[in-house]
C-alpha cells in the first residue's frame, strides 16, 4: 500500500499549528535545535525483515491479518513506514528466512521505496529441510567438523546474496551453547566456534563488517558460547578488524549496565551496531523505550559522548537496527513507535550540555551531574523529532496518520486475514 505525499502533507497542515507553537517553546528550552534537527534528518534505523509479522511464543501466536506474504510484500510495508516517518529507510534481511529470488528486481523494488539494505543476518539456530547437518548440538562450536563446514558455508552464502544486494555487513548470533554442565567442553567450543569465524571473516569483501552478536541465554539454558560482551570482544578481537561487537538489548542478564558497556566498546572501536527493543524479565523483544526509556536515553547518552570524542559520523559509522517481536501489537505500529522511542532518546541525548556535565564531573560533583542529564531526559523533544520528519517530507503523527488512512484494514482486504510471514 503506497501512500500518497498528499495524504502526508493534508495530515501535517491539521497539526502544523500546534506543532509550531510546541516547537517554538522547545527552542526556548533547548540550544542549538538547528544541528539536533538535522542530525536527526540523517539518522535511519533498519527494519527487520522478520518482524514485519505477528510473533508469538511456544505458548500461542495470535494472528493481526494482513501480513506480507513475500520478500515484495514485506518492503512495501517497511516503505510504507520510511514514507510515514522518514527515518525507516533500510531493510535488514535475514537467511533464510527471506531470500531473494531476483536480486535485481528486489534492489530495484527497494529503491521506490527508498530503501537500502543493512546488515544480512546468518540462521544457523534452525535445521533446513535439504540440510546433510543438524544443529541440534550447535553450528560453528559443533564438536563435528561437518556441521562447522556446513554453518560456514551457509555464512559464507549469505555475504554472496548481501553483496548481490548492496548490504555491507553480515549479522552472526549463535545459539550454540548447552543444557547441562559436562554437555560442552567451553575450551574446545570456544576454539571451533573462532576457528569457523575466522574461515567466515575471510570470506568478508575488503569493505564489509562483521557483526558478531551475544545473548546471555536461550535457547540453551546453560551455557552460550557468545553468551556476554566480554566473549564476543574476545573473539572480534581475534578475528581483526573488520569485526565488531552488536549489543542487542534484550540479550544481556538482569541489571546488566549496558551504557557502561557501550562506551567501552565505543572506546576500544569494536562496537558495530545495535537491536534495539526493550524487555522486563527475558529476551521479551518488546517495544523500544516501553518499559525502560531512561536506560535508552542513558544508552545514547554514552554514544553521543563516545562518538563525538572519535569524531564518528552519528548516522553511518555504527549499525542502527531494530530487532523486535509483536505479540500483540499491530507490526507496522510496533515498528513506527520503536522508532520514535529510539529518535527522542537520541534527541533527548544530543541536548545535554556536554561541557556543564563535564565540569560537574571534574568536581566530582554528583548532585548537578544528576540534574544535567535528568532536565534532558525530561525536557520534552518530541517536537524536534517531529520537525525532523516534517522537513524530510514525513507525517508529524505517523501513527494517527496510519491509523486515519485504514492501513492495516487496507492490507486484510489485499492480503487475507490468515497470511503469516516469515520470521520469528
Ligand atoms: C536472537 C536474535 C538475533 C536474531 C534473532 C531473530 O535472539 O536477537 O538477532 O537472529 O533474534
Ligand atoms: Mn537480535
Amino acid at each position: 500500500m503506497l501512500i500518497g505525499s498528499n495524504k502526508i502533507e493534508s495530515h501535517n497542515e491539521e497539526l502544523l499549528k500546534k506543532h509550531t507553537n510546541k516547537l517554538a517553546f522547545t527552542t526556548t528550552e533547548i540550544s542549538d535545535t538547528e544541528s539536533i534537527i538535522k542530525k536527526l534528518i540523517d539518522f535511519q534505523i533498519a527494519i527487520p525483515s522478520w518482524a514485519l509479522g505477528t510473533g508469538g511464543t511456544r505458548f500461542g501466536r495470535f494472528a493481526g491479518g494482513g501480513e506480507p506474504r513475500s520478500l515484495e510484500e514485506k518492503i512495501e510495508d517497511v516503505g510504507l513506514l520510511h514514507a510515514l516517518n522518514n527515518a525507516s529507510g533500510a531493510i535488514s534481511l535475514h537467511i533464510p528466512w527471506d531470500i531473494p529470488t531476483d536480486h535485481n528486481a528486489i534492489k530495484a523494488l527497494a529503491a521506490q521505496h527508498n530503501l537500502k539494505f543493512d546488515a544480512v543476518n546468518s540462521n544457523t539456530f534452525q535445521d533446513q529441510a535439504n540440510a546433510d547437518h543438524s544443529y541440534r548440538y550447535g553450528s560453528l562450536q559443533n564438536v563435528n567438523k561437518a556441521v562447522r563446514k556446513q554453518a560456514i558455508a551457509h555464512n559464507i552464502e549469505v555475504i554472496q546474496q548481501g553483496i548481490a544486494l548492496g548490504s555491507e555487513s553480515l549479522t552472526i548470533w549463535l545459539a550454540d551453547g548447552s543444557n547441562f554442565p559436562g554437555q560442552l567442553n567451553f575450551r574446545k567450543a570456544y576454539q571451533n566456534t573462532l576457528e569457523s569465524l575466522e574461515e567466515i571473516y575471510d570470506a568478508l569483501p575488503s569493505n564489509w563488517k562483521l557483526f558478531l552478536e551475544y545473548k546471555c541465554a536461550e535457547p540453551n539454558f546453560y551455557s552460550t558460547t557468545v553468551a556476554d560482551w566480554g566473549q564476543s570482544y574476545s573473539y572480534v578481537k581475534k578475528l581483526g578488524d573488520k569485526a565488531q561487537t552488536l549489543v542487542d538489548l534484550g540479550h544481556h542478564l538482569p541489571n546488566a549496565n549496558i551504557e557502561q558497556i557501550v562506551s567501552l566498546l565505543l572506546m576500544e572501536n569494536k562496537l558495530g551496531g545495535f537491536h534495539f527493543n526493550d524487555s522486563k524479565y527475558g529476551d521479551d523483544d518488546l517495544t523500544a523505550g516501553a518499559l525502560k526509556p531512561y536506560q535508552l536515553f542513558l544508552i545514547f547518552n554514552e554514544l553521543v559522548e563516545g562518538m563525538d570524542a572519535r569524531g564518528m559520523n552519528h548516522a553511518k559509522d555504527l549499525g542502527w537496527m531494530i530487532d523486535a517481536s509483536h505479540n500483540i501489537k499491530d507490526p507496522l505500529e510496533d515498528l513506527l513507535q520503536s522508532v520514535e522511542a529510539i529518535m527522542i532518546a537520541y534527541a533527548q541525548a544530543l541536548s545535554v550540555d556536554r561541557k556543564a556535565l563535564e565540569i560537574a564531573q571534574d568536581e566530582n560533583d554528583v548532585v548537578k551531574a544528576q540534574e544535567i542529564l535528568q532536565n534532558a531526559f525530561r525536557t520534552d523533544v518530541r517536537a524536534l523529532v517531529a520537525e525532523a520528519r516534517l522537513r524530510s517530507g514525513a507525517a508529524l503523527n505517523p501513527v494517527e496518520l496510519y491509523r486515519s488512512l485504514t492501513v492495516r484494514k487496507n492490507l486484510i482486504g489485499e492480503r487475507g486475514l490468515k497470511t503469516m510471514a516469515t520470521g520469528l
